[in-house]
Formats: structure tokens, C-alpha cells, sequence
């Protein structure tokens, strides 16, 4: 034993101590400066280890899993730019309150600047997307005891704060655990050996402050304002373990309900929220409206976006996190804690003097009825295969894990009106189009299964983790309009003639080449009636990994919605 090399006994004490505080699941991508971390996880038997070799795709992966499981996950990673990949996972769990543990395995101090390989600045590379805890190199001076509460302390603050943290170790040769490094003193061995059978964490550190201070919603004065008709919205970021609560609250409140379709919120609610929000009807509706209360943030609509930026009365936005929730700077109050807001609006309900609005809801909600059915009557009238028709397929569907991408697919699956509960996940933090397939694979290892939307420009952007799949079961529905067709939407082929060759990069690549490339089943698409038969044949809640490729033509989805909303805004 006391033959042991120290970077390998550091790195066991780290991830022992991870395990201990419940961090079980690693997320690897190979490298030798990392090896003693990485070894140390594979003989660890209790804790679950995936690995892949793109260090991109693997921050993404560990996004995913995260969200899924609701509690951190670890990342492994060598020195270098290996680090500088996490980059864009770190920013998307930053602005989604992830946590997600970044151990940066680095060179030892005296080779920075000295033109060494595979180094260099590590420390904060985050900058503000993740706080870095930087370990100083192994050494058996110090007690063993302050490695371990600094992990201690580092998995409470990245839990508290829902925010990733680095981890940044410097490890020196010997790495691996058959080399011999220097002899360690017999005490620290007694020692190393005592904290690794240990249960418990070195420190266990608890939360006394979590319940908010009710006194401080008595002195926001709503009860005072809100009086009459509310509208809620139901935006990202809000746990499914509120919605029967925000249910009951809506009755009680005279509230209707906008949900967007992140939320997942199941109950009745007005559909199509993006185009109803523009029609004459919801105008002279809004006009009684008192108060707006948005549970949550990153709203997909943005006429939703737009009608609360020129809505006059009050507007309340209501989150688990106080990072900022409007991005209009409409909301006057701010309240921190969901559920405490929701059980003080609870005790203040007998004070509030409401009026009966019975009538009015009922028929904007028949209004709301007539309109959606009207739109779906449009999309499937001339049985054309295009995103729109696409969407309003899935949205009736079993499948039970949905992630759905960025770009045009989660603006049409937005619009339609699923009739199913579903657990959905999206990456709108940052809403980038990379790493989406990994973070899909990530929430597939939590719950067995997923089913992906993505758009053909963001699925080639996260080509590599196409062999995560073959580990993972994620059926991937890919639109295939033949390059980034949003940009037709914001502006078309008229307006900007840059269209085809600077924004949308037209493209005729087929996703079967890549399917053979992985060796993953695939089918290609053409019509709604096969994509509608694949949906119901393809087991929806059990499957094996496939890609489902709807091959659309460019541009095809954004002229019917374009001419859709015209029509149904003309006639509302
Ligand atoms: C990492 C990143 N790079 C660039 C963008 C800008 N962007 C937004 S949508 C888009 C095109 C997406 O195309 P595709 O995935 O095919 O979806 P479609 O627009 O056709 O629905 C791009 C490049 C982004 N959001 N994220």
C-alpha cells in the first residue's frame, strides 16, 4: 500500500468523496493527465461511469443526465482544450440552473507558461458560468481532511446554487496506478485508508435558510393590486411537481392559462398561444386583464414575448432562482420560490376581493377552442408533409421522454396542442443548435429512452455524438428542410438575398449515410401518412435508437405558416 502513487490516491479521494455526498454518475472523455481520475472511477463499482470521446458532446451528455436525474453530475476531463469544450454545456446549465461538477484534471503549476504540452490557463475558464475551486497539487502535508470538505462544500454550493462548478486538480506523473511514485508516510496511509471506507462525507453541511421569509411577500402589497382577472404563464425552469398547485390556484384565481410547451404543463389551458395572442379577440380580452403572474422564463413565443412588453398592468414573474426572468423589464415584482409563492397567495385568496369573471373566461376559451381547431383544420386540409404537419403528428403520440431542439421544430411543436402528459426537456438557456443529440442521449441514460425533434443543421452540428447512440436509445426525428430554414422566416427569399448561401447553407445530404456510418436503423420520410404510421409502429414508448428522417421541402413549412397565420389572424 505504501507504494501507492499520490495523484492516484488524491484522485480516489475525490471521487470517493463525490460518491459519499451522491454524486454517482461520471461523465469521461479519455486523456492521460486525467487517467488517475478516471481510474479511480472505474474501480469504484458504485458509481455509474459513461464515457465518449468528444469532450462537447460529453458536457452536453452530463447536461442532459443532470436535468433528467435533478441532481449533479461529474465530469472528467484531461488538460488543454479538452476543458475549453465544456464550454457551451457550461453556459446552457449556467442559464438553466444545471449543477454540474467540471473536474479539470491539469498540469502541475511549473509547467504553465513554459511551452509545455496540452497546457494551459484552466483556472477560471468558465469565467462566470461556473466558480472554480482550484485543489493545489497532491501532497501528503496537508491533512487529508481539507481535500475532502472542500468536495463537501463544493457539491452544497453547486447544489444550493443550481449552478455548475470547476474542480480544477493538478496532478503530476506518476498517473497511473501501477507506477510507483514516492514513498507515502504510514500515517497518511492510515489515514487515506479510514476516509475511503468512510459512509459519510468528511463535513455534512445542511440548509437552514431555504424556507423564504413569508413577511416579505406581505410587504410586496399584491394583494392590494390583484383584484380582478389574471393570466398566468407557464414558462422553462418550473418543476412539474407545481402544476397541480398552479391548477388549483388558476380556478380559484379567475386565471387563464398560457403554457409554454417546456413547461409540460398538462391541464387546461388556451392552445396556440403564439398566434391566439394576436388576434383581435385575446386583444379586447387583455384589456380586462389585472395582473400577469409568469412562473418561470425562456418563453419560445415571441409574440408572447411581444404582447407583455406592451401590456400596461402588473407583472409578476415567480421563479426558484433569482436570475433575471424578463427579458421586456416589465416585471415589477420578482419573487423567489415557487412553492412559497404559491402557498402565500393561498393564505391571502380569502382577502382578495374577486370578481365572479365566469362568462368572459368561458368564451374566450371557446374562442381558443375554435381557433385551434380551425388551425389544425388548416395544416392537415391538403395532406402536405411539411414541419407544421409534422408537429401535429408528434404532439399525438405516447412517447413518453421528449426533447425537443432549437430552431424551427420547437416554434411549430410550440403551436400544437398535445394530448398527452409527456416529460419534455429542451436547451433553452442559450438556445444554441450544438450538442443537442448528446444532451438528449444524456436524459435517454436516465430514463431509457427519448425521443428527439432536431433540425438537419443542428444534427450535423453534433455529428460525433451520433455514436452515443449505439449506448444510449434516443429515436431521432429529424426535419430535414435542407438547411437552417428559421432564417426564411425572420426574413425571406426577397427581403434578404443572402438566404440560401449565408444563412440557411442549402444542403442535399441524406441522414442515411450517416445512419449506415453508425449503424443505426433509419427510415427516410415523405409523406404524413407514412411519418403518422412510423410514429404508431415504432413501439412510442419502447424502441431501439433510429433515425427517422422527414424529408421536407425547403422552405415548404415556413411559407404555410406564414400564410396560415395571415389567414387565421384575418379571420380571429
Ligand atoms: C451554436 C449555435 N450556432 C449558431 C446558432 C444560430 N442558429 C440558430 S438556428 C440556426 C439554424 C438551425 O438549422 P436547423 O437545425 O436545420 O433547423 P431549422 O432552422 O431548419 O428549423 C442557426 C445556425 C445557434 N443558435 N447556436
Amino acid at each position: 500500500m505504501n507504494d501507492l502513487n499520490i495523484s492516484f490516491a488524491w484522485s480516489k479521494l475525490i471521487i470517493h468523496e463525490l460518491k459519499v455526498n451522491h454524486v454517482t454518475d461520471f461523465v469521461i472523455a479519455p486523456g492521460s493527465r486525467s487517467a488517475p481520475l478516471t481510474i479511480a472511477c472505474a474501480e469504484d463499482k458504485d458509481v455509474t461511469k459513461h464515457v465518449h470521446l468528444d469532450e462537447r458532446g460529453i458536457g452536453f451528455f452530463a447536461l442532459g443526465l443532470a436535468k433528467a436525474k435533478r441532481k449533479p453530475v461529474a465530469i472528467i476531463t484531461t488538460s488543454g482544450t479538452a476543458v475549453a469544450n465544456l464550454y457551451p454545456a457550461v453556459i446552457e446549465a449556467y442559464m438553466t440552473n444545471v449543477p454540474l461538477i467540471i473536474i479539470s484534471a491539469d498540469r502541475p503549476a511549473e509547467l504553465y507558461s513554459s511551452g509545455s504540452n496540452q497546457t494551459i490557463i484552466q483556472q477560471d475558464i468558465f469565467n462566470k458560468y461556473a466558480k472554480c475551486i482550484s485543489l493545489i497539487e497532491p501532497n501528503t502535508r496537508v491533512a487529508i481532511k481539507s481535500l475532502l470538505t472542500k468536495i463537501d462544500h463544493l457539491v452544497f454550493d453547486t447544489v444550493s446554487s443550481k449552478k455548475p462548478i470547476q474542480l480544477n486538480c493538478p496532478l503530476f506523473k506518476p498517473l497511473y496506478p501501477d507506477e510507483k511514485g514516492e514513498k507515502l508516510p504510514v500515517h497518511w496511509i492510515n489515514e487515506y485508508v479510514s476516509f475511503l471506507t468512510s459512509k459519510v462525507p468528511a463535513e455534512s453541511i445542511y440548509d437552514c435558510c431555504y424556507s423564504m421569509d413569508t413577511a416579505l411577500y406581505s410587504r410586496s402589497n399584491l394583494s392590494a393590486e390583484c383584484d380582478n382577472l389574471f393570466l398566468f404563464i407557464i414558462g422553462n425552469n418550473v418543476s412539474t411537481d407545481y402544476h397541480d398547485k398552479i391548477r388549483e390556484l388558476a380556478e380559484k384565481l379567475n386565471a387563464v392559462v398560457f403554457a409554454d410547451l417546456q413547461s409540460g404543463y398538462p391541464y387546461e389551458r388556451l392552445t396556440c398561444h403564439d398566434l391566439f395572442v394576436g388576434t383581435n379577440k385575446f386583444s379586447e380580452f387583455s384589456k380586462q386583464i389585472t395582473a400577469i403572474i409568469q412562473f418561470g422564463n425562456q418563453l419560445i413565443s415571441s409574440r408572447l414575448l411581444e404582447f407583455k412588453n406592451n401590456f400596461n398592468g402588473l407583472q409578476v414573474t415567480v421563479s426558484d432562482t433569482p436570475d433575471e426572468q424578463d427579458p421586456n423589464f416589465n416585471s415589477s415584482k420578482q419573487f423567489v420560490g415557487i412553492a412559497q409563492f404559491l402557498s402565500y397567495i393561498e393564505r391571502i385568496l380569502p382577502t382578495l376581493r374577486l370578481k365572479k369573471c365566469t362568462n368572459t373566461i368561458n368564451e374566450l376559451k371557446q374562442k381558443n377552442t375554435e381557433f385551434s381547431i380551425q388551425f389544425s383544420k388548416m395544416i392537415s386540409k391538403d395532406k402536405s408533409f411539411n414541419e407544421l404537419s409534422a408537429s401535429l403528428a408528434i404532439a399525438d403520440t405516447n412517447a413518453d421522454v421528449l426533447f425537443i431542439g432549437n430552431s424551427l421544430c420547437c416554434r411549430t411543436l410550440d403551436l400544437v396542442k398535445f394530448t398527452k402528459k409527456h416529460h419534455f426537456y429542451t436547451n433553452r438557456g442559450a438556445s444554441g443548435i450544438d450538442g443537442i443529440i448528446a444532451t438528449a442521449c444524456g436524459i435517454s441514460a436516465h430514463y431509457g429512452q427519448c425521443t428527439l425533434v432536431i433540425g438537419d443543421i443542428s444534427a450535423l452540428h453534433d455529428l460525433s455524438s451520433f455514436m452515443l447512440l449505439q449506448k444510449y436509445k434516443v429515436r431521432i426525428i429529424v426535419y430535414n428542410n435542407h438547411g437552417g430554414n428559421i432564417f426564411a422566416l425572420l426574413k425571406s427569399k426577397n427581403e434578404n438575398p443572402y438566404l440560401a448561401d449565408y444563412f440557411e447553407l442549402n444542403h442535399d445530404i441524406s441522414f442515411s449515410s450517416i445512419a449506415q456510418m453508425f449503424n443505426i436503423a433509419y427510415k427516410n420520410i415523405k409523406t404524413i401518412n407514412d411519418f403518422n404510421s412510423i410514429l404508431r409502429n415504432n413501439g412510442e414508448t419502447s424502441f431501439d435508437s433510429c433515425i427517422i428522417e422527414c424529408d421536407f421541402e425547403n422552405e415548404l413549412g415556413v411559407n404555410r405558416l406564414r400564410q396560415i397565420t395571415k389567414e387565421l389572424l384575418y379571420s380571429f
